[in-house]
């Protein structure tokens, strides 16, 4: 038994540990996410099941199937019979199709490593706030996914020269006033080798919470692009009129004033990701003694390359290089490390900018927009220096 005493100091720690490092202790929370393989992650909605990795536990190139971050509109399709399953293949082709998921593994299969990105991530930095999801930073997380291409599907069912977007129907239902998940792709992302539909990832099937059997993977593109529990395509001579295409994943043609209304027809389709970068080590609240400090992270941009990633420990006033090391992918997070010396005892605020091959930087204050999609200022940990 717990003394009461005992009690009040540990309810006291927690406080303190909740007033550091949020994350660390919601991550101890009551295992809610334990029915879906994901005990370590940060609950931000159980229905549906919309789960956030701790930025502690995004440390490694490639991110673990159950440290994985999870985004679902609808609630998860229960286990789905994969031999039951089949995709169909309508719309603006020649020869309309089924196929079964060993047809679809009997085409080429193709590996793509993939950083997979939330457009919402980083929405609870928006002020004022939005609705919405309030994802911090942990939105984002990196896999190899495997299967066949989907121009290889759609080049058997054969496209008609008028087709425009490929529409990409799943298996989760509309719940209530929730339309069901209905997406596009247009033809040119659609055909490109890269874009793919996903049976495994990370070496395993797909589980079951990303998309089992099959999902879309539209490497570089916000997130909800990758359609999961993907059982339709139909190909359309137009534009989808999907709730998920005409309204959502929306951003302002131009620059507004935070809070602003804007116009449905000024509001246009989000696609790639934009440049950013993730400070992954030191957490947040850290304290160091005098002396040397290490820090490490991540920076992506969507279907560009990550060009260079500077530091800075001075509130912006001046810049650091950092050494960009590790694994270097198309689509892929590419990972950032730096050491610097502080030697006196201070509050540091650590800021890292990343920069990607076509010269766009992050910038020093988001974008404010309606739906608080593509955060990407300059990402920011505090630490302490301290004396002895
Ligand atoms: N069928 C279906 N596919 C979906 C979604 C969904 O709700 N239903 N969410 C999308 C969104 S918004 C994102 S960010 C990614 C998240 O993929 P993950 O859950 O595998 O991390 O899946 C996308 N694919
Ligand atoms: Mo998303």
């Amino acid at each position: 038994m717990i003394s009461r005493r005992d009690l009040f100091a540990q309810l006291a720690m927690a406080g303190a540990v909740a007033r550091l490092a949020p994350e660390s202790l919601l991550a101890q929370a009551p295992s809610a996410a334990q029915r879906f393989g994901k005990e370590k992650l940060i609950v931000r909605s159980m229905r549906p099941p919309d789960f956030e990795t701790p930025v502690a536990l995004l440390d490694s190139f490639i991110t673990p199937n159950d440290l994985f971050y999870l985004r679902s509109h609808l609630p998860i399709p229960g286990q789905l019979d994969a031999a039951a399953w089949a995709l169909k293949v309508g719309g603006e082709v020649n020869s309309p199709l089924s196929l079964s998921i060993d047809e679809i593994k009997k085409l080429p299969a193709v590996t793509v490593t993939v950083t997979l990105e939330c457009a919402g991530n980083g929405r609870a930095f928006f002020e004022p706030g939005v609705a919405g999801v309030q994802w911090e930073k942990g939105a984002v997380s990196t896999a190899r996914f495997t299967g066949a291409r989907l121009s290889d599907v759609l080049k058997r069912a054969g496209v008609k020269t008028t087709a425009k977007n490929v529409e990409m129907h799943a298996a989760d239902r509309p719940l209530g006033t929730m339309p069901a998940f209905v997406r596009q792709v247009p033809m040119a992302k659609a055909m490109h080798p890269d874009t793919i539909l996903a049976y495994a990832m990370n070496g395993q099937p797909i589980p079951i919470v990303h998309g089992f059997p099959l999902r879309a993977i539209v490497p570089g593109w916000e997130g909800a692009y990758s359609v999961k529990w993907l059982n339709a395509l139909n190909v359309l001579d137009k534009d989808s009129d999907s709730f998920w295409v005409a309204t959502a994943y929306r951003y302002p043609n131009r620059r507004i004033a935070p809070g602003a209304a804007v116009d449905a027809r000024d509001m246009v389709p989000l696609t790639g990701l934009v440049v950013k970068s993730l400070i992954t080590t030191p957490v947040a609240g850290t304290s160091f003694a005098p002396g040397k400090i290490a820090i490490g992270g991540f920076a992506w941009a969507g279907e560009s390359d990550i060009a260079k990633v500077d530091i800075s420990i001075d509130n912006g006033a001046t810049w650091a290089p950092t050494r960009l090391v590790g694994e270097q992918a198309k689509y892929t997070w590419r990972r950032f490390e730096h050491t610097f010396t502080v030697s006196t005892p201070q509050s540091v605020l650590v800021l890292s900018r990343a920069t990607d091959s076509k010269g766009n930087a992050q910038p020093a204050v988001s974008q404010w927009n309606p739906s608080g999609y593509l955060w990407n200022q300059y990402d920011s940990v505090r630490v302490e220096v301290k004396g002895a």
